[in-house]
């Protein structure tokens, strides 16, 4: 390891301030950078700095001209609302009997650092304040559960659905720890596979890179656009392949009401024989944080929230309905097939102008208090350009879009409005399963207490009715008559499976009432409920 040559090495790409404090090193923390600095392509990362920052190249941002977007037509685009019941039902079937077949797969994104929801650890980890207290990995580990035995009860075959889920360098490890902790939720072992995307160094607005450490640089994911080549380069496509999985839903982690590997989606897409597809919800607010699908000289694209432009984001229809309006929820299907003839294709790079806490020139950590440099990230959607075949499912917010991005506080997507959407969502599949929430107890109380702190207060008034339906229960509502038909609940409910009532599983989490812990049955009636209060 010659000091000179990598300094005349790194110099040719104006990087030799990496070696800054190499002097300063002992010679473990040496071999650490000089092992670091050999896994980057300087050539390749500058370049792609340069290209994206360069007003020649497009500069600083990807947005694509304003008059060559288009709003996406009908032809391409069915969903729930639009779609009568009994075509709903037969892409509902096709999708169910492709999982029962095993040629469906989840994949998550979860490689994601969350910084704006401030938790050091993966989202997916975190615990909106359910009655129940699970994560949304639980959520989602078991929604994947129930809809197997849905399958293979709809076609007498039972196969998995292989939960992929990508992760990084910042995600891996707890990811992987948690998962696994939890015995994979149910799920088998061998039908979680974790992986981990590739990550890019972090630059400061001039294009050096930045140090977090004096001998260790500071790198970042490379955006979920990295799913492509992570998926080649982890083996997963020919994992897939071996497995003979046709189609996955690739989702994000942090939709709490995400329907995952959703037979209708999937379904639809099959029939349209599409090779890509997406849901939408129908955008309403211009700034909303959804990227907007459109078409761009005949091709499909997404344009980005942080690169629309004022004018396109707030164009309406006479209508009064904004013009581009088919708002992304990051929930994207693919065939394998197609995921094997663009895995390779270059995506181009967004830039982001992030906080990056970096080593200042006597050596000491800085955490800075605004954006001081750059994050590098390919986008998931920028591969829907290459499809011949591309398909829109657009589906109702109030059912399968609340995403957690902030934290407490915020005026928008936090822990408190997550678990209210999926709070008021299972209040409406036990109404619509011909239960009726009582409201006799206006006044009560109902304390939320996670491990013996209270994690909020609730007046029990109907609109704040506290109702959680396991997803090993019911996936989205079916199956509940039984055990809701024509019976008068009282807040909180929490119904469960019978494995869970078997197991007596409560995850740590007690529903007190009025001072007085509940955590059975209380109604002879109520066979699923973990809490109730009927008196
Ligand atoms: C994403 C979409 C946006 C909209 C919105 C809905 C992209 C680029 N943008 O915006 O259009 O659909 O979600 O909530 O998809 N992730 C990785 N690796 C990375 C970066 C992110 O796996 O390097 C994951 C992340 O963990 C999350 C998902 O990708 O599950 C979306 O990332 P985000 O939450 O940063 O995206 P957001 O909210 O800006």
């Amino acid at each position: 390891m010659d000091y000179e040559q990598l300094h005349a090495y790194l110099k040719q790409y104006k990087q030799e301030h990496l070696l800054s404090f190499w002097h300063q090193l002992n010679d473990e923390q040496r071999a650490s950078l000089y092992e670091d600095l050999q896994s980057i392509d300087f050539d390749s990362v500058t370049r792609i700095f340069e290209q994206c920052m360069n007003p020649e190249f497009g500069g600083n941002s990807c947005a694509i001209d304003d008059h060559l977007l288009e709003p996406l037509t009908d032809d391409i685009h069915e969903g729930v609302t639009k779609t009568t019941a009994e075509q709903l039902k037969s892409y509902k079937q096709l999708g169910l009997k492709a999982i029962s077949e095993g040629r469906v797969a989840a994949l998550l994104l979860a490689g994601g650092m969350g910084t704006r929801l401030g938790v050091s650890y993966p989202k997916g980890m975190y615990n909106v304040g359910l009655p129940s207290g699970k994560t949304l990995f639980q959520l989602q580990g078991e929604r994947i559960r129930k809809l197997q035995n849905l399958a293979s009860t709809a076609h007498n075959n039972h196969s998995p659905i292989v939960w992929y889920v990508m992760t990084s360098e910042q995600t891996k490890e707890q990811t992987d720890e948690f998962l696994s902790q939890h015995n994979y939720f149910g799920l088998h072992e061998k039908d979680v596979v974790i992986f981990e995307q590739n990550t890019i160094p972090c630059f400061t607005n001039d294009g050096k890179i930045i140090l977090e450490q004096p001998y260790r640089v500071s790198r970042s994911p490379d955006g979920n656009g990295g799913l492509y080549v992570a998926l080649k380069m982890c083996g997963i496509l020919d994992d897939m392949k071996k497995r003979g999985i046709n189609y996955v839903h690739v989702y994000s982690v942090d939709n709490i009401l995400v329907k995952v590997a959703d037979p209708a989606f999937i379904g639809y897409c099959i029939a349209k024989q599409a090779e890509a597809g997406a849901k939408v919800v129908e955008k309403t607010i211009p700034n909303e944080a959804v990227g907007v699908i459109c078409k761009v000289k005949g091709k499909y694209e997404v344009v980005e929230y942080s690169e629309i432009s004022n004018e396109i984001a707030c164009r309406r229809n006479a209508d009064g309905k904004l013009a581009f309006n088919a708002g992304s929820i990051c929930n994207h299907f693919f065939t394998v097939d197609y995921l094997q003839q663009i895995w390779d294709k270059p995506l181009k790079y967004h830039v982001a102008k992030k906080k990056i806490p970096f080593i200042d020139e006597s050596g000491k950590l800085v955490k800075p208090d605004s954006p001081n440099g750059v994050k590098l990230e390919k986008f998931v959607f920028d591969v829907f350009q290459f499809t011949n075949k591309f398909v829109v499912w657009q589906v109702l917010r109030e059912e399968e879009f609340s995403p957690l991005k902030n934290a407490e506080g915020a005026a928008k997507d936090t822990p408190t409005t997550a678990r209210n959407d999926l709070i008021s969502l299972h209040r409406r599949y036990i109404a619509n399963a011909g239960g009726i929430l009582g409201d006799s107890d206006l006044k009560r109380k109902c304390d939320i207490t996670v491990n013996g702190n209270i994690l909020y207060t609730n007046d029990v008034k109907p609109s704040s009715f506290v109702c959680e339906i396991s997803p090993l229960l019911s996936y989205d509502g079916e199956g509940l008559q039984e055990y809701v038909r024509g019976k008068t609940f009282q807040s909180p409910i929490h119904l469960l499976s019978d494995e869970e009532k078997s197991s007596g599983i409560t995850n740590g989490v007690k529903v007190a009432f009025n001072g007085c812990e509940k955590s059975n049955n209380t109604n002879g009636h109520h066979n699923n409920l973990l809490t109730s209060c009927d008196n």
